[in-house]
C-alpha cells in the first residue's frame, strides 16, 4: 500500500514537471511566424528588442542597436547620466512618440509597422539620432 501511494506520488510530480516544462518552453518560444502575425505589443513585451541610447558629442543620441524588425516591439532605454536638459524631451516623429524622459521613467516602447530610416531628436531638433526599420 505504502509503494502504491509513492508510485502515485510520483507519477503525480512527473506530470506537473511535465505541464511546468510545457508552459516555459512555450512561453519563450519566438519564431517568426509570431513576428508576421503582428500581435499587440503587451501580448509580446516579453519579446521586445531592447535598445540603450546614450548621447555622445552633446547632441547625438546613439543606440547601440539600430536596426529593428516589423512587427517587433521595440524598447529604448536612455542613459539618463548622459541625457540633460531639454534632449529629455524626445520625440520620434515617425513613431508618434512625444514623451519627456526622466530618471524614473527613461524609456518609451513602440511597434514599427514599416520599414525605413527614422529619425529621433529632442522637441526643438537640436539632438539628433536615427534607426533603421526592415
Ligand atoms: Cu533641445
Amino acid at each position: 500500500m505504502k509503494q502504491a501511494l509513492s508510485i502515485i506520488a510520483f507519477l503525480l510530480l512527473v506530470g506537473v514537471a511535465a505541464v511546468a516544462a510545457k508552459n516555459i518552453i512555450e512561453g519563450t518560444t519566438f519564431t517568426p511566424q509570431d513576428i508576421v502575425k503582428g500581435q499587440p505589443a503587451q501580448q509580446r513585451a516579453a519579446d521586445a528588442m531592447i535598445a540603450n541610447v546614450r548621447m555622445e558629442d552633446g547632441y547625438k543620441y546613439v543606440l547601440d542597436n539600430n536596426q529593428f524588425q516589423v512587427g517587433q516591439p521595440v524598447r529604448l532605454v536612455f542613459e539618463m547620466s548622459t541625457v540633460k536638459g531639454c534632449l529629455r524631451s524626445l520625440v520620434i516623429p515617425g513613431m508618434g512618440i512625444r514623451k519627456t524622459l526622466s530618471d524614473q521613467d527613461n524609456a518609451v516602447e513602440f511597434t514599427p509597422q514599416k520599414p525605413g530610416t527614422y529619425q529621433m531628436t529632442c522637441s526643438m531638433g537640436m539632438g539628433q539620432g536615427s534607426f533603421t526599420v526592415i
